[in-house]
């Protein structure tokens, strides 16, 4: 195991003490905790490799999925234990996580002995190590709509006791539009990188949606910009596994192993859904939330679905 210490160093967090909770703080213009900043130039420094695979996101949005599935593209068939014994944390280093007297995401990211090696960051486009560019490295963006983004950042944030105090829900809806949140705001994030990917054609740019709407046509799509070309049979393996039922079953992605969570106030894994907003937006915020939108998202390339 790469981070043997790893639950016993959260295990003090476990308890819900909202005192120990982190304040968010500005950083070079983006909210973040010290937790991803703490090793900002060794991870600033990192050096990439040309095959190394990066997955970005805003938090919240698939990242967890897509990662299941990239492991299972490239290692479920030459070694399958590596899926069935290592959490998805470890087989998919977050890489500005960094947390004291621990081996830092960095560190792991480092050591991991896979070829490609899966790199996980929720770093906005303009935070990205500049290694990965000189490298010219493949990386995958998952964007999901703000509404739904927001609504699972909040249970999130209610269960992950290393994350700021969530609030309440209509705190938390305003500081969402306001930009308050860890990682900055959703609108600069997903522009950033839909932005970068004009420029930069290794970067594939993904939705959630589309992976709710059709997750083998959406894997059929990640193949061919990985150039994989894995069987019918793989294939069809691969969409079961990570069907959301049967990741939220499976410990190793699940996050069941990390204490700081406290599932009994929301899982990891809690309802993979489109449109779940719905039930927590009153009519007024959404009223609100859509002209602020429109302010902020000028760009008629980008659009979101927030319902299918
Ligand atoms: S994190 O903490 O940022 O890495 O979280 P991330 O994995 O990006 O996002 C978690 C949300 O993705 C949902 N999820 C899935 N949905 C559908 N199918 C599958 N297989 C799947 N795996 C994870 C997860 O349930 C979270 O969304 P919500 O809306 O909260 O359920």
């Amino acid at each position: 195991k790469i981070i043997p210490d790893y639950q016993s160093f959260f295990f003090p967090l476990s308890k819900l003490d909202l005192s120990s909770r982190p304040q968010l703080f500005d950083f070079h213009g983006v909210g973040m905790i010290p937790i991803f900043t703490a090793n900002w130039e060794n991870v600033q420094n990192f050096q990439a490799r040309p095959d190394d695979i990066v997955i970005a996101t805003y938090p919240k949005a698939g990242t967890t999925w897509v990662s299941q599935i990239l492991d299972l593209l490239y290692f479920g068939k030459t070694s399958p234990e590596r899926l069935t014994s290592l959490p998805i944390y470890e087989r998919v280093p977050f890489l500005e996580m960094t947390i004291p007297n621990l081996v830092s995401g960095k560190d792991q990211a480092d050591k991991l002995p896979t070829t490609p090696r899966l790199i996980k960051t929720h770093f906005p486009v303009q935070f990205v190590p500049k290694s990965f560019w000189e490298q010219n490295c493949r990386m995958i963006y998952v964007a999901r709509n703000a509404k739904d983004n927001m609504v699972s950042y909040y249970h999130f944030d209610l269960m992950n006791n290393a994350q700021p105090v969530a609030g309440d829900w209509n705190s938390y809806f305003q500081r969402f539009m306001e930009g308050d949140m860890v990682f900055g705001p959703w609108y600069d994030h997903v522009n950033g990188w839909w932005k970068k990917k004009q420029t930069h054609s290794n970067i594939h740019y993904m939705f959630y949606e589309d992976m709710i709407e059709d997750t083998g046509r959406e894997i059929e799509k990640l193949c061919s910009f990985i150039g994989l070309s894995p069987s019918a049979e793989e294939k069809e393996m691969i969409k079961t596994g990570v069907q959301f039922d049967n990741m939220k079953k499976n410990k190793m992605t699940n996050y069941s192993t990390l204490p700081v969570m406290d599932f009994q106030v929301s899982p990891f894994m809690r309802k993979g859904k489109v449109g779940d907003w719905k039930n927590y937006f009153t009519v007024a915020q959404n009223e609100e939330f859509d002209e602020d939108y429109k302010r902020k998202m000028k760009d008629p390339t980008l659009h979101f679905r927030c319902e299918l």
